[in-house]
């Protein structure tokens, strides 16, 4: 197995190719997208994250990676396209299907196919293997057909695609034991042998979990507003406990994988899912609900100023899929008594559709400043960056802003109850 082409050239195909390819494999790297091709074959990337830019450069410079726009015959396929969701909350596996029909013309007997891409339970044997058949090769003879979902947290990508344990899902026994094989080449952590449905559910159960106790956080923000205590402090003392670990409020969950995986067990289980339902719910208001909590600290103002601070899905990134943040600066330009300006250091002009501030123009006569991603920058802020500020109000949403300045109110998203309107 010494040549590897990967189909899908983002935030996991990327790395992916260029762990493959530092570990000696030739790696051809496909992608739809002519102007990522071209950037890749010189050496630079398109996306932001840790230690990437160095070891991708290095590997092109070795000759061991080449990007294309059409795949090529290998040993090893691995598809690492999005799945995002349609309007309706069903799972959108159509990259899935178009990379899947891509290299059909190019399988051969004895190769090995990996979807990396998260999938709904039961794609591979009821989606990717039929695909497989109708183009006359055997997905259960002929190639090793497999599922090993992605697991990396972006941020650690380039760690996590090592050390973290993989689970390999074939469509058979071989499948699973080849595909695992392919990993064990790549991967200090442990490599775990299943059915393709097991590995399926299993990642989207991950990302389930975590969003069901975000959910419960922000259903106790509400709690706390309600009752008059702060959250933040109950959530750090009650995780005292050997056995409790509530997960960090915050303005809702975004990215491309907490906000879309449940949709997909939803969609199979809809009687059978109501927790998974309720936390999706209760996530997805957290938007609403900071709107709200902005309307009530701008209340007894004619035309507040308010700037947003972070517009990524979350902190030291510059994804903006399914962020809260955004969706939180289109519920306020809704409201036109707001002049609202946006300031992101990680995210490009190219990138949302609405002009961006520098932190100068975003502080300068606002009347309040809303924290909405925990980058680095946010966490090491000082008292002087708001000097400019009209009223000197922040609502920290991430709970990631340390001033202690009394000419500064800083309201947390855990301690609403002590909310006093903003008086110019
Ligand atoms: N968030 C909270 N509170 C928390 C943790 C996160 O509000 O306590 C929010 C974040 O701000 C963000 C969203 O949830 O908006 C998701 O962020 P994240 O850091 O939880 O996860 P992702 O989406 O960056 O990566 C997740 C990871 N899954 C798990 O940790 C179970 C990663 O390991 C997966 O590989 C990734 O999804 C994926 O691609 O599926």
């Amino acid at each position: 197995m010494k040549k590897v082409c990967v189909v899908g050239l983002g935030y996991i195909g990327l790395p992916t190719s260029a762990i493959f390819a530092n570990a000696g494999f030739e790696v051809v790297g496909v992608d739809v997208n002519e102007k990522v091709v071209q950037t890749l074959n010189t050496g630079e990337i398109h996306i932001e994250e840790n230690g990437l830019p160095e070891l991708f450069k290095k590997v092109v410079q070795e000759g061991k990676f080449r990007a294309s726009l059409v795949p090529e015959k290998a040993d090893v396929f691995i598809i690492a396209v999005p799945t995002p969701i349609h309007e309706d909350y069903t799972a959108n596996i159509d990259y899935v299907v178009d990379a899947t029909k891509s290299i059909v013309p190019y399988l051969e007997k004895g190769n090995v196919v990996i979807v990396e891409s998260t999938i709904p339970p039961r794609t591979m044997d009821d989606v990717v293997a039929p695909i497989i058949r109708e183009h006359g090769l055997d997905p259960e003879k002929d190639i090793y057909l497999a599922h090993c979902p992605e697991r990396v947290l972006p941020g650690r990508i380039l760690i996590e695609l090592v050390e973290n344990t993989r689970i390999v899902g074939g469509v058979t026994k071989e499948a699973a034991k080849k595909a695992a094989d392919v990993y064990r080449a790549i991967v200090k952590g442990e490599v775990i042998e299943t059915e393709a449905v097991t590995a399926e559910m299993s990642k989207l159960m991950e990302n389930t979990f975590r969003d069901v106790n975000i959910a419960l956080a922000n259903e106790l923000v509400k709690i706390s507003q309600r009752i008059g205590v702060d959250a933040h402090k109950v959530i750090e003392l009650a995780n005292k406990h050997p056995r409790v670990n509530i997960h960090l409020p915050g303005p809702g969950v975004g990215g491309h994988c907490l906000a879309v995986d449940p949709y997909f067990i939803i969609e199979k289980a809809k009687e059978e899912s109501p927790l998974i339902q309720t936390a999706r719910r209760i996530n997805n208001s957290m938007p609403y609900f900071v709107v709200e909590q902005i309307q009530r600290m701008t209340a007894e103002l004619a035309s507040p100023k308010v700037a947003i601070f972070g517009l990524t899905y979350k902190g030291n990134t510059d994804d903006v899929r399914e962020s809260p943040a955004i969706k939180i600066y289109e519920l306020l330009k809704q409201h036109s008594r707001f002049e609202v300006r946006a300031y992101d250091p990680h995210v490009k002009q190219e990138q949302v559709s609405f002009p961006l501030s520098t932190l100068e123009e975003a502080v300068h006569g606002a009347h309040l400043v809303v924290v909405l991603a925990d980058h680095n920058e946010f966490k090491n802020m000082k008292a002087e960056d708001f000097a400019a500020m009209k009223t000197k109000v922040i609502f920290d949403t991430k709970n990631c802003v340390h001033l202690n300045d009394e000419s500064i109110t800083v309201y947390k998203i855990g301690n609403l109850y002590s909310v006093k309107a903003i008086q110019e």
